[in-house]
C-alpha cells in the first residue's frame, strides 16, 4: 500500500472524517478504503456516485463532522458532480476525493479523461492535489467549513505531485451600515425576523427562542427555533400565497430584520411589504430583497447586539398563532392527503430523530405541517429543491445516527432516482421509514392545463413490492387507519420499512393551491 495513502487516511481521521461513501476503483481509492477501514472508518458503497456525495453531505451535517465521498476519475467524478452540486446548494461542508490522471500521464492517454478542476469549478469551494496530506487536508477542511460552507475536492494521483490549491475568495471589508441598522431596529415597533441557515452554525442561534417577536426561518434553517414555540412563524420562502404565514404576518410588520438572510435560500427574493435590513457575514447574497441597509459584519457581536435590542420588543403572538393555525387547518382539512399523514406520524412515531423531505408538493406540505424542534431534526434539498436527493440524504442521516428513526418522505418522481439504495438501508438495518406519497403523477407539474399529460404521468408508480423484493418490510396504505396499523407493526430497531401512501390525484393537486 502506498505510504502517501496511509498518511492521507491518518489525516482524514484527524479532520473528523468518520465514514466514506462512494464507488471504488481498483487503484488508489481501494487502497484508501482499506487504510481507512483498518482505522475504524467504514466505507459504504452507494448505487451511484451522486448518491454517495449526497449521503456524505447529510452524514457530515447530522454529526458536525466532515462528510467524505470517493470515486474514480472521469465518469466516476462526472456522476458524483450531481451530488457535489447538491452539497453546494445545501451549503454542506463535504470533501470529495477522486482518483485522477496526474501531470506526468502522457497527453495521449485519453481513457476516462476529464479535467476535474474545470468540471468542479462552479460547485467546489477549493480544489487540491495531495502534496503533504496533513497540510492539504487542513486547508481543505477549513475552506469547507468557512462561511458559506460547501464542498471541497481532492484529486489523487499515482505520482507524487506538489499540492495545488484554489482557495475560497477572501472576505470583503466590514460594511458601514451598522449605525443605520441599529437606529431602524431601535425605532421599530413591530419587527419581524427572517433567519437564514447561518443561524444553525452560530452561537447566537439559541437566543432566537427567547424573542417575543415573530421569527421566520428560511427552509434551510427550519428548526433553528423549536417550531412549536408561540413566536415561531414557520418557513419563509418568498413565494407564499394567501394562506401561508408569510403572507399573513409580514403585512403587519414595520421592519424586517434578516439575519443571514440570503437569496441562495429563497425561492423568489423580492421586496418586503415594509422596510428591511439584512446582516450577514458574507457579501453579495442579499440582492433581490430591496433592503434599506445591508450590514456586512466580521463576527457574532452585531447579531447579538441586535438580538438584545429585539429582546425589548413584544408583539405579534396572536398574529403568528392565527397564521400558523390557519395553514395547518388548510393542510389537515382533507382526511387523506400528506398533511394527515404527517399529523398521524407526529402522534404514532413521536421519537423521530430526523425528518427528510424530497422535492415535490408533499415537501411544501411538510414545510408547514411538520414541526421541527432543532435544525438537525429536519433535512431537505431546501435550496436546490433537487428531486431524488431525499433518499440518499436519509441514508446518510440514519448512518450517522441510528438511535432514533429517520423518516424519508418522497414522491413518485423522486423515489425512482436512487431507489436501489434501499438495499443499503436493508443491509445496514437502518431505522428509516421510506414514505412514498403517491398521487401517480409529478404532482407539482401536473396542475397546468393544456400541457403534456404524458410528461407528468408516472407509469407504474407503485414501488412497495419492489421494496419487498429488496427484503425491506413494505406495505401500501390508503387511509389513516391503514397507516396507523403499518406504523405499529414497524420494529424500527430491526431495519427499514417502506410505506406507500396512495392519494387521489385531483385532491392532491389542489392541496397547496393557496399556500404556494
Ligand atoms: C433534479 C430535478 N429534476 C426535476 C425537477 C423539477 N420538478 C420539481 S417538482 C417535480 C415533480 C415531483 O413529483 P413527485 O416526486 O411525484 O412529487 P409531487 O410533486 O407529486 O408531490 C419535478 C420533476 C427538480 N426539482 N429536480
Amino acid at each position: 500500500m502506498s505510504e502517501r495513502v496511509v498518511r492521507l487516511a491518518e489525516a482524514l481521521l484527524e479532520h473528523e472524517v468518520r465514514a466514506v461513501f462512494g464507488i471504488s476503483g481498483s487503484g488508489l481509492s481501494l487502497q484508501l478504503i482499506t487504510a481507512l477501514e483498518q482505522r475504524g472508518v467504514p466505507f459504504y458503497t452507494a448505487s451511484h456516485e451522486a448518491a454517495a456525495a449526497i449521503m456524505a453531505g447529510a452524514a457530515g451535517w447530522r454529526t458536525g463532522t466532515l462528510g467524505c465521498s470517493l470515486s474514480i476519475r472521469g465518469p466516476g467524478l462526472g456522476n458524483a458532480l450531481a451530488g457535489i452540486l447538491t452539497n453546494h446548494y445545501e451549503q454542506r461542508a463535504a470533501l470529495s476525493i477522486a482518483e485522477a490522471l496526474g501531470p506526468l500521464t502522457p497527453a495521449g492517454m485519453m481513457h476516462k479523461r476529464l479535467e476535474h478542476a474545470g468540471a468542479l469549478a462552479f460547485c467546489s469551494k477549493a480544489y487540491a492535489t495531495l502534496g503533504e496530506p496533513r497540510e492539504t487536508l487542513a486547508g481543505l477542511a477549513t475552506a469547507a467549513r468557512a462561511e458559506i460552507p460547501g464542498p471541497v475536492h481532492l484529486d489523487l494521483f499515482a505520482e507524487d505531485a506538489p499540492a495545488l490549491r484554489v482557495s475560497a475568495s477572501a472576505p470583503a471589508a466590514e460594511g458601514r451600515a451598522g449605525d443605520a441598522v441599529r437606529r431602524l431596529v431601535e425605532r421599530a415597533a413591530r419587527p419581524v425576523l427572517v433567519v437564514g441557515g447561518l443561524a444553525t452554525r452560530r452561537r447566537w442561534g439559541a437566543r432566537l427562542a427567547r424573542l417575543r417577536v415573530p421569527v421566520f426561518t428560511t427552509f434551510a434553517a427550519k428548526g433553528v427555533i423549536d417550531e412549536r414555540l408561540p413566536f415561531a412563524a414557520g418557513v419563509f420562502t418568498g413565494d407564499g400565497k394567501a394562506r401561508s404565514p408569510e403572507a399573513r404576518v409580514l403585512p403587519e410588520a414595520d421592519l424586517v430584520v434578516g439575519l443571514g438572510l440570503r437569496n441562495l435560500e429563497i425561492l423568489r427574493p423580492r421586496a418586503f411589504p415594509c422596510p428591511a435590513v439584512v446582516v450577514d457575514l458574507v457579501d453579495g447574497v442579499a440582492e433581490g430583497f430591496a433592503a434599506t441597509h445591508v450590514w456586512r459584519t466580521d463576527g457574532d457581536e452585531p447579531f447579538e447586539e441586535l438580538l438584545s435590542l429585539l429582546e425589548a420588543r413584544c408583539w405579534g403572538e396572536s398574529v403568528v398563532t392565527e397564521a400558523t393555525a390557519e395553514v395547518r387547518r388548510a393542510l389537515l382539512a382533507d382526511p387523506w392527503l400528506p398533511g394527515a399523514v404527517y399529523d398521524c406520524l407526529e402522534r404514532e412515531l413521536p421519537g423521530v430523530g430526523c425528518f427528510v423531505a424530497d422535492a415535490g408538493w408533499f415537501c411544501t406540505v411538510a414545510e408547514h405541517v411538520w414541526r421541527a424542534t432543532s435544525p438537525t431534526a429536519f433535512l431537505a434539498s431546501a435550496n436546490g429543491r433537487s428531486m431524488g436527493t431525499g433518499l440518499p440524504m436519509a441514508i446518510g442521516a440514519a448512518l450517522a445516527d441510528r438511535a432514533q428513526p429517520t423518516v424519508c418522505a418522497m414522491g413518485d418522481g423522486g423515489v425512482r432516482m436512487y431507489v436501489a439504495d434501499v438495499k443499503l438501508a436493508v443491509e445496514e438495518r437502518l431505522p428509516i421509514l421510506f414514505l412514498l406519497l403517491s398521487d401517480g403523477r409529478l404532482g407539482s407539474l401536473a396542475g397546468a392545463s393544456g400541457l403534456s399529460r404524458r410528461a407528468t404521468t408516472v407509469a407504474g408508480p407503485s414501488w412497495f413490492r419492489v421494496a419487498e423484493a429488496m427484503d425491506c418490510a413494505a406495505q401500501q396504505v390508503k387511509d389513516v387507519d391503514g397507516l396507523v396499523a403499518a406504523l405499529r407493526r414497524w420494529r424500527w430497531r430491526e431495519g427499514p420499512m417502506f410505506i406507500e401512501a396512495v392519494f387521489d390525484p385531483e385532491r392532491y393537486a389542489a392541496m397547496t393551491r393557496e399556500i404556494r
